[in-house]
């Protein structure tokens, strides 16, 4: 497969080469692509190293993918000319994800949906992709009728500008601001901009993209959003009222049977999941799961993941996976 990475020098671009690497995805030749600022600097991928090519030369080179993360400006003026010439585009911007025509994927719930139609993917948003691999297989069983979200995400979300304050203000060094505020033993309600309903950009992705995924407008998701001091990983803090009762061993039985999900919970050895440890790994954590005493029917659990990995660059992978899998490219 030729395989352009757009945004290759970019946070979730790295990780992307990292996960093409990893995973042995049957690359035969790379096409690094970043803005005109980065255009001739080298990147190494398996040992070799690649020159960053325009976005303008990597649409004449007609790629089989093209894995973009270089921001929704960028997606929206250059995925359909891609497309347009027989690229297949999976995108990890906001740009496409809520378009009727596009197909909003994370592989383990949904890639059965993708045909050979599909020129321009959407990946979902990062904290939406911890949360619905978590809920699809609870959903499948229980019924979901309204969950209730409240994250607190990395910094590593908002970009390596984030990460550079976070970093600096740990050592004391006053420096550009990524944020409003600072952000060391801070707190920030507020990820991505604000909107007119009074929710963040980000609170409403957890909102809409749930449903677009799990192809079920019967369910709601409310959301808080909060940007807190960790590199590592998103968690989320999820309160989930169901149709149907559960009891909590097949709920645990389900989710550690779960593809991709792997429960950490047990209260007396003090294990449950955060962000140190899903830091570089490609699996979404679930642990603290009990019951919700106020309320018949309703789960607390407690989910975290890499948002750069799972959340990112390993779900972009993992769909470019299944389309080669599938012959759909
Ligand atoms: P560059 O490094 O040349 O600026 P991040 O999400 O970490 O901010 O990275 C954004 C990525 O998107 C970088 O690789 C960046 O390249 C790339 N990028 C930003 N703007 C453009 C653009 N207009 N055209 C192509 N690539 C872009
Ligand atoms: C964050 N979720 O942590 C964001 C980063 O819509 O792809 C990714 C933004 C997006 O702030």
């Amino acid at each position: 497969m030729k395989v352009a990475v757009v945004g290759a020098t970019g946070m979730v671009g790295q990780v992307m080469l990292s996960v093409l690497q990893e995973r042995n995805f049957p690359v035969t030749e790379l096409i690094p692509v970043a803005s005109e600022r980065s255009v001739g600097n080298k990147i190494s991928y398996n040992n070799k190293e690649y020159s960053i090519i325009s976005l303008q030369d990597a649409v004449n080179a007609k790629p089989d993918i093209a894995l973009f993360s270089a921001g929704g400006e960028t997606s929206l003026e250059w995925a359909p000319k891609f497309a347009e010439l027989g690229t297949t585009v999976v995108d990890n911007s906001s740009a496409w994800r809520m378009d009727e025509t596009k197909k909003l994927i994370v592989p383990e719930i949904n890639a059965s949906e993708l045909t050979k139609n599909d020129k321009i993917i959407a990946n979902p948003n990062c904290s939406t992709i911890q949360l619905v691999m978590a809920l699809a297989p609870l959903h499948k069983k229980y019924k979901m009728k309204r969950v209730l979200v409240s994250t607190y995400q990395s910094v590593s979300g908002t970009g390596i500008k984030a990460v550079q304050q976070l970093e600096n203000e740990i050592a004391g060094i006053k420096g550009e601001m990524a944020y409003p505020y600072p952000i060391g033993k801070n707190a920030l309600p507020h990820c991505d901009v604000f909107e007119e309903n009074g929710y963040t950009k980000e609170e409403m992705k957890l909102a809409r993209e749930p449903q677009k995924i799990l192809n079920d407008k019967t369910f709601s998701v409310s959301a808080t959003a909060v940007r807190i001091p960790t590199a590592g990983g998103h968690s989320e803090a999820v309160n989930v009222e169901f149709e149907k009762d559960f009891n909590l061993a097949d709920v645990r039985q389900i989710l550690s049977e779960t593809p991709g999900v792997v429960v950490q919970d047990n209260t007396a050895t003090n294990i449950y999941p955060m962000p140190i440890y899903a830091h570089n790994k490609d699996e979404v954590f679930v642990g603290r799961i009990r019951r919700d005493e106020t309320q018949p029917n309703t789960l607390n659990m407690w989910i975290v993941a890499d948002n750069l990995r799972k959340g990112a660059a390993t779900n972009t992978v993992q769909i470019a996976e299944y389309l080669v899998k599938n012959q759909l490219v």
